[in-house]
């Protein structure tokens, strides 16, 4: 299909059109929306523009939207419905549950079905030839509807980059932001003046962390001696001569001045060359990063990656509506409490990961693949990230995607594979192996994702054939594409 903006413009156009009608009637809208942080920055657009416009809605924030969750809001009432983020991937569940309810559909995941229903207003970048994986997110749906609902709604398109940046679309040079997401939505919020993007030292905590933590967290790239190392992250700074501190206080990567940064990042890329690591990949430190203009500098939701972080912590912890009060405005008690939230997420990842380093024998080398089973030593909504840390951080073999497990609370095994961009090139869909190895498996299990990372849920007990199904089918993709060097090399 060859993508058509316009036609995708006017979907958006008419849905807004359908909600604004809804709230000058004076409607109760539902707003549902999902959990990750660009579920929580399209519910927090979505929650915003309705509020901004005195509407009377509620909004729910939920992990996964299924037949059980339809059927038990169709039941509260006629009402009008928004979903966010989700609700495409499960068109014919709502079809069924909410007969003739009016309803609009914002999601950037493939739809399951055509939609034939007339109740149900959809806007979707993938029925326009838009690619919903990296071209715009949820977040971004719900902003290109948002701005037809107010006439000063163009800042929230701040939260829609912090959106597509949580689904990890960010996959231009350098970290850019492409097509729509660069094209309609950086732009209106640069041009509503709430957002700055700019090519800058691409650490983790730029705007929150001293410089030497900063650079020891980072992990992407991976700089051997300062990533992971404080001691040799500080040395690393006091002989290129950085002055740490201001006064008693920790001056952070964004308070450099630019002659500063430009030493930084000659220095940076000169001690990676210096240690073999790939010029490509020694550049990759300095990338696209993107600043929430007006918020307060040293603040968690100054950096758009930083920003996604917080609100993917408070997703995890089951606190999505702290995430949302967020997105629309709270800078108060709610505010701290997601900072808390972050610290203890953040405690709980360092502890899983430990978990990983010390108890070496938990992690088994295969042919194609890594894999460890966590039992319940790391909850299930962490193992995935744990899984990530650990392939980025070199605790496990960069070269291999990643298979964990770990028990859920309901009696079944949480799967999560993870791997790398350069896997990916050689013909590697984790989603895609996730989805065809529970459809093998059966007896309810569920799976699918990205390319990138993945996930499924499947019985206990399974877990081994689980494995071999997905060796045999790595190992399909890894053949498909001829003119790739074979897996060992081509990683
Ligand atoms: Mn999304």
């Amino acid at each position: 299909m060859t993508k058509n903006l316009e036609r995708f413009l006017e979907l958006a156009d008419a849905a807004a059109g359908y909600i604004d009608d809804w709230i000058s009637a004076k409607e109760q809208i539902f707003v549902t929306s999902h959990l990750d942080s660009d579920g929580l920055s399209a519910a927090g657009i979505i929650g915003a523009a309705l509020h901004r416009r005195g509407a009377y809605f509620q909004l729910r924030i939920i992990r996964q939207l299924d037949r059980a969750y339809l059927s038990n809001i169709s039941t509260e009432g006629p009402r009008r419905y928004i979903f966010s983020d989700l609700g495409s991937g499960q068109l014919h569940h709502i079809e069924s549950a909410l007969i003739d309810a009016p309803t609009v559909i914002l999601d950037h995941h493939p739809p399951s079905i055509k939609n034939t229903s007339k109740n149900i207003r959809q806007v979707n970048p993938h029925l326009c030839g838009f690619d919903g994986t990296h071209e715009i997110s949820g977040a971004g749906v719900a902003y290109l509807v948002a701005r037809h609902l107010g006439a000063s709604n163009e800042d929230l398109a701040a939260l829609a980059v912090v959106g597509a940046i949580g689904d990890v679309q960010d996959r231009g040079e350098k970290h850019t932001l492409l097509s729509l997401n660069k094209d309609i939505i950086v732009e209106d919020a640069v041009a509503a003046d709430v957002l700055e993007a700019a090519t800058d030292i691409r650490v983790f905590g730029r705007e929150t962390r001293p410089i030497h933590k900063a650079l020891q967290y980072t992990s992407d790239p991976f700089i051997p001696g300062i990533s992971n190392d404080s001691e040799g992250a500080l040395s690393f700074l006091s002989d290129i001569g950085i002055e740490l501190k201001d006064g008693d206080r920790w001056r952070t990567i964004a308070s450099l001045s630019k002659e500063e940064k430009r030493q930084l990042n000659t220095a940076l890329i000169t001690y990676m060359l210096k240690r073999n690591i790939p010029a490509r990949e020694a550049q990759s430190i300095i990338g696209r990063v993107y600043t929430l203009k007006r918020e307060n500098p040293g603040s968690f939701l100054r950096d758009a990656r930083e920003f996604s972080t917080l609100l993917n912590a408070c997703g995890r912890s089951d606190q999505g509506g702290v995430g949302v009060a967020i997105c629309m405005g709270d800078r108060g008690s709610l505010y701290r409490k997601a900072e808390a939230i972050l610290k203890e997420h953040r405690r709980q990842l360092a502890e899983g990961l430990s978990w990983l380093v010390e108890d070496s024998g938990s992690v088994e080398s295969r042919r194609l693949l890594q894999t460890f089973h966590s039992r319940d030593k790391i909850t299930e909504t962490l193992v995935g990230s744990i899984a990530s840390m650990a392939l980025f951080s070199r605790i496990l073999d960069w070269t291999k995607p990643v298979i964990a497990f770990a028990f859920t609370t309901d009696g079944r095994v949480k799967v999560s594979a993870r791997t790398t961009q350069s896997v990916i090139k050689s013909g590697v869909h984790l989603g895609e192996i996730m989805r065809l190895a529970c459809e093998e498996i059966g007896s309810g299990s569920e799976g699918g994702g990205h390319s990138i990372a993945a996930g499924a849920t499947i019985p206990r007990g399974s877990e081994e054939r689980f494995l071999e199904i997905a060796e045999r089918l790595l190992a399909k993709q890894l053949g498909q594409t001829k003119e790739v060097p074979p897996p060992s090399e081509g990683a």
